[in-house]
């Protein structure tokens, strides 16, 4: 019976995980999201509110929740966290400002006690603008080496043409698999 039921997941995919995107406004988190789901860009608006997609990736399926990135929603981020298994941070490479913002929102959410199992995906997002900054100097701004509690993994990406997202979703799969 074990071994027919591990056939038929296998088969048919298992239950969904759940995803949560989070990032400043602007970011790119809801390119991100469609770039994920129709592998194209879309025009965007600003998120009020959430957006939530189902994404498959092979047989494994991904609830995919887009949040509000603007400094009057960050607080409501918390209300999204609960069973959640993969935290996608997206940081706007050009966005030199604002990166300790992001930094300190990252420590935040690591702290919050609903996503203590979580995997941390950091994409650094906007690799196609001259000048922005490389995974290795957001790797340093954000302090990612000092991460110690949660699996985690930074991914430069482009939403734009999709580029770094496929092994972003990769990374997602070994991440629910393995657990
Ligand atoms: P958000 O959901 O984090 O607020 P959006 O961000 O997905 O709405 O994207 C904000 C703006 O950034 C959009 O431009 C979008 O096209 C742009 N963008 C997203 N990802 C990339 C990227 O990888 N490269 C570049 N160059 N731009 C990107 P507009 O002009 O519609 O505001």
């Amino acid at each position: 019976m074990g071994l027919l039921l591990a056939k038929m997941m296998a088969v048919f995919g298992d239950r969904e995980h759940k995803v949560v995107i989070i990032g400043l406004d602007n970011a790119g988190k809801t390119t991100i999201l469609y770039q994920f789901l129709t592998k194209e860009a879309v025009h965007t608006f600003p998120t009020i509110g959430s957006n939530v997609e189902n994404i498959a990736v092979r047989n494994t399926h991904f609830l995919v929740w887009d949040i509000g990135g603007q400094d009057s929603l960050r607080a409501s981020w918390n209300s999204y966290f609960s069973n959640t298994e993969i935290v996608i941070l997206v940081v706007d490479s050009t966005d030199r400002e604002r990166l300790t913002i992001s930094k300190e929102e990252l420590h935040r959410i690591l702290a919050h006690e609903d996503l203590q199992k979580a995997g941390v995906l950091i994409l650094a997002n906007k690799q196609d603008v001259k000048g922005s900054l490389t995974v290795s100097e957001i790797s340093q701004c954000l302090t990612l080496d000092s991460i110690t509690t949660h699996s985690w993994h930074v991914q430069a990406c482009c939403a734009l043409t999709g580029e770094g997202l496929p092994a972003s979703l990769d990374w997602m799969r070994s991440q629910v698999v393995a657990n």
